[in-house]
């Protein structure tokens, strides 16, 4: 019989619908999970458009207040969509309560907010997680899968890149809505956090842990109005970083991240070369994971590309969705998550990335934005 899981969820911008879907589709695809996510209560300050956010969604009621809702004891789970200065007061409220958390990347603003949640979560033994989505596109996960088995071999380069370009234009103002992740002040950092964060994570989870950065940073556009103010104020976000690394098993990486890469909305890619074998990946043409194998004999040895397609379902998550050779996309990767999430709660296990990683992700973004700004390499 399944059990329900009452969702609290925090926002309604776009991460705020790509959750809600996960929880919407995981009990029709993954009818095995003892839980089932149950559309409990949406939040947000303002009151309409949290209803309608709710209407459309199917939340069965709202709160305008986030206290109210940890508050509310038919909620299990807070889920937070917030901007990214929020996160840390609701999830230590939430914690307190003794709700479980979903979080939507990054953790925090910094590595010392993030400190206080791990110590929060941890000390009230409550089931957490962060949105790094990524890791469960079923090509990704099965890179994973490669490189635990140790084919690879000695691992030497790890890069990835995520590029956008949707801050080129410089009348788009800074904080609001949408833009609220060009302040600062909300978001803690520019591409670094939204986005490098995101290759981080996957890198830290395919290869290990990172050691020491160097980076550059680069705020092209100086000056933005502030939609609180309507006046011009300095930009101090990151809008564009560069950095180089060691990881602790020795190999080194190379990363880039911007949002004036025109003519890219958003191109994540990574690649990872090892003594047998080298990898890679490309968001655009997410099933495909291409691989050079080493041990290939003749005109075998060279570069092909395995479709997680064409399997018969027998690469990660595939067999819980359509036939052979039909695809999946982006907004399976946070279904994915979910249904992760409920199958750790029925083993008792935690689900990663828990917020003790996602610290360690935060550690070097911290790392990469000193470095940036002093002009040396930072030990993370
Ligand atoms: C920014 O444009 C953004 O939406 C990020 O916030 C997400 O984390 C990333 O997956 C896609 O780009």
């Amino acid at each position: 019989m399944s059990k329900p899981l009452n969702i609290g969820m925090i926002g309604y911008g776009f991460m705020g619908r790509t959750h809600t879907n996960g929880y919407k589709r995981v009990p029709d695809f993954f009818p095995e999970l003892k839980y089932k996510p149950v559309l409990k209560a949406a939040c947000a300050r303002d009151k309409e458009k949290i209803q309608a956010f709710a209407d459309q969604w199917g939340y069965e009621s709202i709160e305008t207040d986030w206290k109210a809702l940890i508050a509310r004891k038919d909620i299990d789970a807070i889920d937070i969509c917030t901007p990214n200065n929020l996160h840390k007061e609701i999830a230590i409220a939430a914690a307190k309560a003794g709700k479980m958390i979903l979080c939507e990347k990054p953790l925090a603003m910094n590595a010392a907010e993030g400190e206080e949640m791990c110590k929060a979560v941890e000390e009230a033994k409550v089931p957490n997680t962060v949105w790094y989505n990524y890791r469960r596109i079923p090509a990704v996960t099965f890179a994973k899968n490669i490189i635990d088995s140790g084919r690879l071999g000695r691992i030497f380069h790890y890069r990835a890149n995520f590029l956008q370009d949707w801050t080129i234009n410089a009348d788009l103002p800074q904080g609001g809505n949408a833009l609220w992740r060009l302040d600062a002040a909300a978001a803690g950092s520019g591409v670094t956090g939204d986005l490098l964060a995101h290759c981080i994570d996957t890198a830290i989870w395919l290869n290990g842990s990172i050691s020491d950065v160097t980076a550059m940073t680069e705020t092209f556009i100086k000056e933005r109005v502030h939609t609180a103010t309507g006046q011009k104020q300095k930009v101090t976000i990151d809008d564009a970083c560069a950095f180089l690394c060691h990881f602790e098993n020795g190999s080194l990486g190379l990363f880039e991240s911007t949002r004036y890469a025109r003519g890219h909305k958003a191109l994540y890619t990574f690649e990872i070369n090892g003594e047998n074998m080298s990898l890679r990946w490309d968001l655009h043409d997410l099933h495909r994971l291409e691989m050079f194998d080493y041990g290939d004999e003749g005109p075998f040895r060279a570069w092909k590309s395995i479709h997680v397609t064409d399997a018969g379902g027998d690469h990660p998550y595939m067999n819980k969705w359509w036939v052979p050779g039909l695809q999946i996309g982006y907004e399976h990767s946070f279904v994915h998550q979910v249904a992760d999430f409920l199958k750790s709660l029925e083993e008792g296990k935690p689900c990663g990335p828990t917020f003790r990683d996602a610290l360690e992700t935060q550690k070097v973004c911290d790392a990469v934005l000193q470095s940036a700004k002093e002009h040396v390499w930072k030990n993370v």
